[in-house]
């Protein structure tokens, strides 16, 4: 295993764990919670798109209805984390568990109750609750009689949504995240993708970038009135958004292939230009001008934006992609897609390059770009564990990953400069997939006992990687 002095990070910096509602509570009509868009997606194969159904289907398997069962287990597993030593925990509030169907007037009390509980336990055991709004699990009923996020009236909703939560728990978390890894609706256009990230369900025949754009710019709105809200009602809450960051490397040095490279930059981060800088691109809007897209954005919009700016960068990091040139074909949306494998990484079994210099350029290049303080909350390696015959887990592998970025990650706070809030990896405990649907691709630091159609045990085994983090934070990260 590697060795190497870390560099101390503050004192107050946070060291966490990120999970998403849906991936790991299970309970999915438990308290009056209504049917979100993660609760009808089957589970899937590796790489496989996950099958979005009508309604849920008897005889098929739905793995976020059982989670890991954190709903009912979450007292024990606080308890856990704390022993880890995490002073933070990244979690979302179900839409569902709210506003059951996401239109209704008045709050759903038991959700709001057992999210007040959950947060309650965990500052008990001296963890801050860190929360994302909205992590793909919007309610269904949004998508079947609204047509998603293309439709205006969830900014309404969404902010109806948002002002309940911050006034029920604004004495019990601080940190805040309004959608989760909103640009990744840029990269894929399968109809789990759409689905997941905004809620579309489209037509063969319809524009899926302009329809993207639309429901895009609507939960732009919607983000920025909520960190309006937020600062209305408490002006010490932080509302971030929320990037999933794959920095993209020109394939070679030749021109073309650079100029390829920033412009696939360029459209998977004008999210994160419209959020942190308050307006959209001008090659963004040279774009939609060729392409006779009528996005529908009013001047009350173009004030809300920069009006609601976010307070940090919250972001995902996971790999790198690298892309070329070929041919004349226009830039952009499709061919941002367009990438190729990088010669000098090597990947995770489900295809992710492994590149923590990535974290680290990834961290400068936002700097550089937004000038907003970073929390880097999701960064972690999916793998076939092994429960071995002394009933552990040896995961060396996520050791070896972890040390890599997190050494990156301190080079960028302690010699670039960058000003970084705190350290949540994904899925500290394993819970299910979001793009596979699967419990066999682990991240957890904490094994559970479960396969991919909820037979097991659930208990709760601490893998080799438990102990080793544990001893990262107690030296602040110096003892990697
Ligand atoms: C991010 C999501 C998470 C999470 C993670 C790992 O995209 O925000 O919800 O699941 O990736 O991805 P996966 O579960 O598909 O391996």
């Amino acid at each position: 295993m590697k060795q190497m002095q870390g560099y101390q990070m503050p004192k107050d910096f946070l060291w966490g764990g990120a999970v998403a509602a849906h991936q790991l509570e299970g309970a999915w009509q438990a308290g009056g919670k209504g049917i979100s868009i993660a609760d009808v997606m089957t589970g899937g194969d590796k790489n496989q798109a996950r099958v979005v159904t009508e309604t849920v289907e008897p005889g098929k398997i739905y793995p976020n209805h059982w989670g890991i069962d954190f709903y009912h287990q979450y007292p024990q597993d606080i308890k856990l984390f704390a022993e880890m030593g995490l002073n933070c925990f990244r979690t979302s509030i179900a839409w569902t568990r709210i506003f059951p169907n996401g239109d209704e007037e008045e709050p759903n009390e038991a959700g709001l109750q057992f999210y007040e509980d959950l947060f309650a336990q965990c500052l008990r055991n001296g963890i801050q609750p860190v929360v994302t709004l909205s992590h793909f699990e919007m309610p269904y009923h949004l998508v079947k009689a609204y047509g998603g996020w293309q439709n205006r009236q969830l900014i309404t909703f969404f902010e109806r949504f948002a002002r309940v939560c911050f006034e029920r728990f604004h004495h019990q978390v601080k940190y805040w995240m309004t959608f989760n890894e909103i640009n990744n609706q840029t990269n894929w256009r399968d109809p789990h993708h759409l689905l997941q990230n905004s809620g579309l369900i489209l037509a063969d025949d319809e524009n899926w970038e302009e329809a993207m754009f639309q429901a895009a710019h609507n939960e732009f709105v919607a983000s920025a009135r909520a960190v309006q809200v937020a600062h209305e009602i408490d002006d010490q809450l932080q509302v971030g958004a929320m990037v999933a960051m794959c920095p993209i490397y020109p394939l070679t040095s030749k021109p073309a292939d650079v100029l390829k490279a920033q412009r696939a930059m360029q459209t998977r981060y004008y999210y994160g230009d419209v959020q942190a800088l308050g307006q959209y691109p001008q090659w963004l809007l040279k774009y939609w001008q060729r392409h006779d897209y009528k996005i529908e954005i009013s001047e009350a919009d173009r004030q809300t934006l920069r009006a609601g700016t976010v307070d940090y960068i919250g972001f995902s990091y996971y790999m790198s992609f690298a892309t070329q040139a070929g041919g004349e074909q226009e830039l952009f949306f499709d061919e941002a897609r367009d990438l190729v494998d990088n010669p000098h990484l090597e990947k995770t079994d489900w295809g992710w390059q492994i590149d923590p210099v990535g974290l680290r350029y990834g961290m400068n290049w936002m700097n550089d770009r937004w000038h907003k303080p970073q929390f880097i909350v999701e960064n972690g390696f999916g793998a076939y564990d092994q429960l071995t015959a002394d009933g552990q887990v040896h995961d060396p592998y996520r050791i070896d990953y972890f040390h890599d970025h997190i050494l990156q990650m301190e080079k960028a706070v302690v010699e670039d400069g960058v000003e970084l809030i705190g350290y949540t990896p994904w899925g500290h405990i394993d819970l299910i997939s979001a793009s596979t649907g699967e419990m066999k691709k682990r991240y957890g630091m904490i094994y559970v006992d479960q396969d991919d159609h909820g037979n097991g045990s659930l208990k709760r085994i601490r893998k080799d990687s438990f102990y080793w983090y544990q001893k990262v934070i107690a030296s602040r990260g110096a003892d990697l």
